[in-house]
C-alpha cells in the first residue's frame, strides 16, 4: 500500500468509518440517556508511563461535538471545568454560566456533576484524612459540587473516593477513615436538602462509585457490595439519599461478574447511575470503550438491565486510547462507542422476546414434576435432561450476538 500523506489521513479514517456502516443518527441516539464525560472526551491520552498525545480540549468544543453526535447529557468533575484555585468564588460563577449558555446553545443537559477528590496535592492522605483541615476543605468541594449541580440542572451527584486508602498500613484507623468520609457525604446531602428546598428541585441522587485498586495500593470500598455495607451501616445520616454508580471495568477488575455486581445493587434498590466501559480482569484501569472486548458479557448486563427496568444513566466513562488522534476521539470513538451501546441494546430485546430463550426458561423454571422432595436422586433425575437448556440458552445467546439467528452460517 502507498503511504498515506498527513493531510490524507482524515479522509482516510472518515471513509472507513463510513464504509463501517452500522451507525445510528443523531437523532436516535438522543433517544437513550446517554452522557458524554468532559473528562472522557478531554483526556490527553496521559498516564504514569505515558505523555500526553493529544491536544487539550475545552467544554465548549465537547459540548459541541456530543451535540453533532447525538449525545444529550454531559457530565463533569468540577475541576474539570473550574481551576481548583477558582472553585468557590466569583470566577466560578462566570464559568457555570458559561456551561449554562454552551449546554442551551447545543441542546444538551447536565446530567452528573462529581468532585474530584483524587487528584490535587490536598487529597494526598485522601479526603478522609487525619488532619480536621483537609476534612473542611473535602466538605467545602462536595457541598459546592453540590451547588453546581444544581445551577447546571443536574440530577445526580457521583462520588468515586480515589484516594481513600493507603500505601503503608498501620498509619490511619480504618474505622476512622470511614466515619470522616461518611461525614463528607452527610455534609453533601444536607447542604442538598438546603439548596433542593430553595430552588424547588428534587434533591440530587447521589452515587458512590468503587474502584478495587489505583490510585492507592490498598482502597477502603474497594466494591460496590463493600459500598452498599457501608450506605446501610449506620454513618449515613441520609442512606435513602445515597445509592451506586457501579462501573462495569471496576467490577470486572477484581474478578467479580459485573452481571452478578449489579443484580445484587438492583435488589437493594440502588442502582442509580452506571458506568459503562470494557477491559480485562485483574488488570489495571484500562477504560477501553463499551462492547471492544467483552460483547457477550455486555449483552448479558443489558439483557439484566432491561428486564429489570434500569432507567438511570448510561455514562461513557472510557478513554479513547492514546492512538486515536483528537479528530478521531469524535469521528471514531464516540459514536461507535454510543452505536456498539444501542446495537448491543437492541440485541439484549431480541433476547427478551426471543421464543427459544423464552420456552427454555420457562420449561426450567416448570421443573419435572412431581416427585418426593426429600429423595435426592428422584429430584436430580427428575430434572436431567431439562439441565442442558442452561447451554442451550448460552448457545442461543451468541447466535444473537453473532448474527447467526437469521440464518448466517459458517462452513468450510
Ligand atoms: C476512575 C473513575 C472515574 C470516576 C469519576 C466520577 O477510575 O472511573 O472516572 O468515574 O471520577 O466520579
Ligand atoms: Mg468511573
Ligand atoms: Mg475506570
Amino acid at each position: 500500500m502507498n503511504p498515506v500523506p498527513p493531510r490524507q489521513q482524515q479522509a482516510l479514517v472518515a471513509r472507513l468509518m463510513q464504509a463501517c456502516g452500522g451507525a445510528h443518527s443523531p437523532q436516535a441516539r438522543r433517544k437513550y440517556f446517554i452522557s458524554g464525560p468532559q473528562w472522557a472526551a478531554a483526556y490527553q491520552g496521559q498516564a504514569l508511563f505515558h505523555a500526553p498525545t493529544r491536544e487539550p480540549v475545552g467544554f465548549e468544543e465537547v459540548i459541541r461535538r456530543y451535540a453533532e453526535i447525538g449525545i444529550g447529557y454531559w457530565t463533569t468533575h468540577d475541576t474539570d471545568v473550574i481551576p481548583t484555585s477558582a472553585l468557590g468564588t466569583d470566577q466560578q460563577g462566570e464559568i457555570v454560566a458559561r456551561i449554562r449558555q454552551a449546554l442551551d446553545e447545543n441542546g444538551l443537559r447536565c446530567s452528573m456533576v462529581t468532585t474530584e477528590t483524587f487528584y490535587h496535592a490536598v487529597w494526598a492522605a485522601s479526603p478522609a484524612a487525619e488532619s480536621a483541615s483537609v476534612r473542611d476543605y473535602a466538605a467545602f468541594r462536595v457541598r459546592n459540587t453540590v451547588e453546581i449541580g444544581h445551577e447546571l440542572g443536574a440530577q445526580y451527584a457521583v462520588y468515586w473516593p480515589g484516594s481513600l486508602g493507603y500505601y503503608v498500613q498501620g498509619a490511619i484507623d480504618e474505622t476512622e477513615t470511614l466515619q470522616w468520609y461518611a461525614a463528607a457525604l452527610n455534609a453533601a446531602c444536607e447542604r442538598d436538602i438546603e439548596v433542593a428546598a430553595k430552588k424547588g428541585r428534587p434533591t440530587l441522587k447521589h452515587c458512590l462509585e468503587a474502584k478495587p485498586f489505583e490510585p492507592q495500593a490498598e482502597i477502603l470500598l474497594p466494591t460496590s457490595d463493600a459500598m452498599l455495607a457501608f450506605i446501610s451501616s449506620g454513618l449515613l445520616t441520609h442512606p435513602e439519599m445515597v445509592g451506586l454508580n457501579p462501573e462495569y471495568l471496576h467490577e470486572l477488575m477484581w474478578g467479580s461478574a459485573p452481571r452478578a455486581a449489579l443484580a445484587r445493587a438492583l435488589v437493594c434498590g440502588k442502582l442509580w447511575h452506571f458506568d459503562i466501559n470494557d477491559g480485562y480482569r485483574l488488570k489495571h484501569d484500562v477504560d477501553i470503550a463499551v462492547g471492544l472486548v467483552n460483547p457477550l458479557d455486555w449483552l448479558n448486563v443489558l439483557v439484566l438491565l432491561r428486564s429489570h427496568g434500569y432507567n438511570g444513566p448510561f455514562n461513557l466513562d472510557y478513554k479513547p486510547p492514546r492512538t486515536t488522534s483528537n479528530y478521531g476521539v469524535f469521528a471514531v470513538s464516540f459514536p461507535s462507542a454510543v452505536d456498539r451501546f444501542i446495537t448491543l441494546w437492541e440485541m439484549a430485546g431480541e433476547v427478551l422476546a426471543d421464543p427459544i430463550i423464552h420456552e427454555a426458561t420457562e420449561a426450567l423454571k416448570a421443573g419435572g414434576g412431581p416427585v418426593d422432595t426429600r429423595d435426592a436422586e428422584a429430584v436430580a433425575a427428575s430434572n436431567r435432561e431439562l439441565l442442558t437448556l442452561h447451554e442451550l440458552i448460552a448457545h442461543r445467546l451468541v447466535q444473537i450476538l453473532l448474527g447467526l439467528h437469521r440464518g448466517r452460517s459458517y462452513s468450510v
